[in-house]
């Protein structure tokens, strides 16, 4: 986002909402009308905003508008992106990774199957890296055959040690030896990559519950942060995956991923509102580098203009 990553190359949202909705500008004065209203509800939709979303944005607008708050079209767009803004904003510095008072800090990813975990992990390793921090990886995807070596390439690119258990074995087991390595090697960081899961694996959830606990025995206050890795090209399903975690675990923050491909912007507005979560970080492709720290206005920004 911030280094032109993200390229203009969709119609702009706020392209969009003046094509459809805005038929005649000058009748803004008069305020929106009910059709044009119904198409800037529609082109929210289509942009994967969601019902509740959309119609708070739209009910606001409307609002401001017959209130004469709003009479030209550059104060509709601002008045957009500012409540925008407001909806995904979260925290105050999203990218700023918890730091353990005493003993190593534990990151845990979590999500379901390919959203971008591992390669989260590795993202977050290199950025923690820069920040002077002293990472391992722990590899606790003993259930995916090929996941343990996906992490340990990453980890020799990165040269960080990465613990790893045997395949099939126990996750919170290796999770567990990896905050032993990094007490005893007087590292800072362990960022744990896990399996994919889907929500109807009870035994998959259940067992990303018992490495929260053990994680948690082993360390007080551990994990100090479970960020929930989400995939930004399913839109609204994300929604219902991310909804059956945070049952299940307690994230601090959701990372949405691949929002540099066919991405739907929209949906990160619908998780942040839905999920209660703030969004920390962004993936925006598949290099080391390609994670942002998480900026609601400028996210909002690149929603209107068409860079998401
Ligand atoms: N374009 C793009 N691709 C990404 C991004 N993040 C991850 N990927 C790709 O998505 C695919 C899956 O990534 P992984 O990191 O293996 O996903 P995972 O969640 O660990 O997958 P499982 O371990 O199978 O559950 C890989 O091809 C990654 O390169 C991103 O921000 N942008
Ligand atoms: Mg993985």
């Amino acid at each position: 986002m911030a280094d032109g990553r993200m390229k203009d190359r969709n119609e702009g949202l706020w392209a969009r909402i003046k094509r459809f909705a805005l038929t005649d500008v000058g009748a803004l004065m008069r305020g929106l009308n009910a059709e044009d209203l119904e198409r800037m509800e529609r082109v929210l939709i289509e942009a994967d905003f969601g019902v509740p979303a959309t119609v708070e944005l739209t009910q606001a607008l409307e609002d401001e508008v017959r209130t004469g708050k709003l009479k030209t079209e550059d104060d509709l767009r601002r008045a957009l992106e500012g409540r925008l803004a407001a909806l995904l904003d979260g925290m105050d510095n999203p990218g700023a990774v918890a730091r353990s008072e005493s003993g190593p800090t534990v990151i845990l990813l979590i999500g379901v199957n390919g959203t971008g975990k591992t390669t989260t992990a590795a993202k977050l390793a290199r950025r923690l890296q820069r920040e002077g921090r002293k990472v391992l990886l722990a590899a606790a995807d003993t259930y995916r055959a090929g996941a343990i070596s996906q992490l340990q390439v990453w980890s020799e690119r990165l040269g960080v040690p990465c613990v790893a258990g045997a395949p099939g074995g126990d996750p919170a087991a290796v999770a567990f030896d990896a905050i032993d390595a990094a007490a005893s090697r007087g590292i800072d960081t362990v960022i744990v990559d896990t399996a994919g899961r889907l929500h109807t694996q009870e035994g998959l959830m259940e067992e990303l519950r018992k490495v929260v606990r053990v994680v948690g025995r082993r360390l007080p206050g551990a994990p100090h942060e479970t960020l929930l890795v989400l995939d930004g090209t399913v839109g609204q399903n994300a929604i219902q995956q991310g909804r059956l975690f945070t049952q299940a675990v307690a994230p601090t923050g959701i990372v949405v991923t691949k929002l540099d491909g066919s991405a739907r912007g929209g949906a990160v507005t619908a998780l942040r509102r839905e999920l209660g979560l703030p969004i920390r970080f962004i993936g925006t492709g598949e290099t080391l580098d390609d994670l942002e720290a998480f900026d609601s206005r400028r996210f909002a920004e690149h929603l209107l203009a068409g860079s998401i």
